[in-house]
Parts: C-alpha cells; structure tokens; sequence
C-alpha cells in the first residue's frame, strides 16, 4: 500500500481491529468468526467478508451486462478473458476524504487486453476507475496528451469564413490510425466490455459475481488477475463515520486482512476457468517462493511474478509441472524437488523506452501470446 499525499498522520498498520480516532459507527455486528479463516487466524473467511461488507449499488447492473456480453460471445465461439487492472483503494472514513492505495497504472492491464483482442478473445475489462484502458492508454494525459498533436488548420482562401478544422500532425498518423482501426474493429464486433471499480470491497464482489457469471463458457474462461490489490482492509463496522480529525497526535490504525478469495473462485464460483494471478514484489529473494506458495495455496494454473522495478522488461510464469489428465505427463520426483516450473520470459530494455505511448516493444505480448497457447494445450488435455 502506498499512502495518498493527502493523509495528515503517519499511520502504523500492523495488521488488524481498525480503530481510526473518531467515532466508530453502528453497523450490522460482525458474524460468528468474522476474524477467522482457515489460512490465517486473523483474517476474515470469505463467507464472513461477503456476508458484513455491503455490495456496491451498481453490481446487479454491472453483472446484469456482463451476463449478456458473455451470453453474445459463449453464442459466437469466443474464448472470454476477464482482465483485472489497476490499483484498489481502502476507504479511512464512510464519508471518505482519506483513503490507502495500491500501486499501479492500469498498464499491464490494458496493454494486454489490447493483445487479447488481437488473439481473439473476448475481454471484459474490469479496472480501476481513471486507470488506463485499452486504446486510450498510449494516449495518456501525462505522458502523451493528445492535444499536443492536434493542430488547426489555416483557413481557406475561398471560404475564410468556414469552420476552422482540426488534424493530426503528420508524425503522429500513423500511430493513430493503427490505434484508431484496431478501435473500431473491436468496438464494431463487440468484443470489449468494460467496468470500474475504486475500493477493494467493489473489487472483490465484482470478482466474485463475474467469476460466477464465466463458468457458463467453462473451460473457454481465462481469468488474468493483473489489480493490485489490497491485503488489508478497515471493515465498515470499524469505520470512522466523518473525516478524522488531526490535532490529537499520532493516528494509529489497525487493518483487517483480506479474504484469501482465489480459493473459493478457482474451487467454488467457476467451473474449469484458466486462472493466472500476479505477484508483485520488491525483494527479488521472494517472487519464486511466495509464486509457489499462492500456487500451492489456491489451486490455480499460472503466477506470474514480477519485480516492481523490472516489470516491465522481466516476468516468470510458474506453474505446476503436472496437469491434471491424460499423458505425456512425467513423473514426478518422489520428493517433489521438480513440481513446479518457471519460465523466465525478458525483453530488450531498450525498446521499451522509445516514442511516447508506442515502445518498440510491449513484454505484454510475448505474456499474452504464451498464455494463449497453454490456455488451448490446457483446454484441449483437461478432461
Ligand atoms: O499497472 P502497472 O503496469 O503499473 O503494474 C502492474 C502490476 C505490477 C500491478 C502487476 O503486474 C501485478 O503484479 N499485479 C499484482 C500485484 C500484487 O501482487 O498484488
């Protein structure tokens, strides 16, 4: 978690039982156990998170919609990704002026969404809101704002009084039209839906109704979990009802843990979906065993691991080296030294670094391509 410029107080989070100075508010009493789950003594269990923390008001119509997308595209023979992006948010206050982020742009997101449509799949693209997005994203505000090659024509001599126009300075075209055609493709066969989200409260009941909502293509689903996403959270019964007040000293708040919810979507809430997760980390001695252990953990296909400072050049695909169903499967070792396989796959740093928006390179195709190929070696041995 990152801490947003504006939190007046340095705030210790070590690990649990809220207690932003403030008034705490009335709320409905956390259930039998809330503090409990199997994996970690101290945090909430999946039931216990969804049946204290309210929905966000627009789920039904968000799910709602996405039920139609995936009906459409399950009808069309498509293969559905849903793409996560994106940081969550954790709201200090119910009336929330201060609130703890996670880092990330949106753009693993929304550069592979863009690779996924190419690939063929359909992609419900489920971000932050203001994170960047599919197409848009190489036109971002801060680094490559579009106003700046846009460029208004002299007037005619024959018609001074016409309407001025507007184009697109001659260096810039031929990026744009490549953006804009692949944009129009996409949005003219209705491949791309997409949905917000701001708080990880938002964010893990949309996954959990869009999970639900994928198993009906199975094994055709793909899940490529790319938000960066709280592990603490400040439950509502918890809250401070108004701003917190500074003038009082040092502010200490203790978060709850997140419900661990890749467990009941890979066994419960979707049947047969290909589910990659990312880890993120920032001491290069972790990314191998905590991938490992989430795999271990969750059950799921695909960690893809990645070190903050060279994500974007640099990840590791690890997975369990013995898939469920028919041979060729090796032997495994009898004591499982080799269950788990890593594949590092790297890309010139130097061509991710060029014109603005455009790299000559995006590591997020060679990402894409590859979990296209073992999301179809997968579909085609799982029983
Ligand atoms: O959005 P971005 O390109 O700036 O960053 C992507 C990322 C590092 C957030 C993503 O690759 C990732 O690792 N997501 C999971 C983070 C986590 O461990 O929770």
């Amino acid at each position: 978690c990152v801490f947003p410029g504006n939190v007046a107080h340095p705030l210790s989070i070590p690990g649990q039982t809220a207690l932003a100075r403030g008034s705490q508010i009335e709320g409905p009493p956390l259930p039998e156990g809330a503090a409990k789950s199997s994996i970690d003594s101290m945090s909430f269990s999946a039931e216990a998170y969804f049946a204290s923390q309210p929905p966000p008001p627009t789920l039904q119509h968000d799910v709602e919609q996405v039920r139609e997308f995936v009906a459409r595209q399950a009808k069309e023979g498509r293969n559905v990704v849903l793409v996560t992006s994106g940081g969550t948010t954790v709201p200090l206050e119910l009336n929330v002026v201060r609130f703890l982020d996670n880092f990330s742009a949106g753009t693993r997101g929304a550069t592979s969404a863009e690779y996924f449509l190419k690939a063929g799949y359909a992609v419900i693209f489920m971000h932050r809101q203001f994170s960047l997005q599919p197409f848009s994203r190489h036109y971002s505000h801060s680094t490559n704002p579009f106003l700046d090659f846009l460029e208004i024509d002299p007037p005619s001599p024959s018609s001074p009084d016409a309407d001025p126009r507007i184009s697109v300075t001659p260096n810039k075209r031929h990026d744009l039209l490549n953006v804009l055609t692949e944009y129009k493709r996409v949005h003219a066969l209705g491949t791309l839906h997409t949905l917000t989200f701001v708080t990880v409260d938002d964010y893990l009941w949309l996954l959990r109704a869009l999970s639900q909502e994928l198993a009906v293509v199975g094994r055709r689903a793909m899940f490529y979990l790319a938000a960066a996403v709280s592990d603490f959270f400040l439950p509502r019964q918890k809250m401070s009802e108004h701003k917190i007040q500074s003038g009082k000293g040092n502010l200490s708040i203790e978060m709850d843990q997140v419900p661990k919810i890749l467990k009941p979507l890979v066994d419960n809430w979707t049947k047969g979906g290909y589910v990659i997760s990312f880890k993120l980390e920032t001491d290069d001695n972790l990314l191998l065993p905590k991938a490992r252990q989430a795999l271990e953990r969750y059950g799921h296909q695909v960690v893809i691991g990645n070190d903050l400072h060279r994500r974007k050049f640099e990840v590791v695909f690890v997975s369990k080296k013995y898939l469920p169903g028919p041979p060729p499967n090796p032997e495994p070792a009898a004591d499982g030294s080799d269950e788990f396989s890593e594949y590092w796959l790297r890309i010139n740093v130097a061509h991710t670094n060029q014109t603005p928006g455009f790299p000559l390179k995006e590591i997020e195709e060679d990402i894409v391509a590859e979990l296209v190929k073992r999301h179809a070696e997968w579909i085609a041995r799982t029983p």
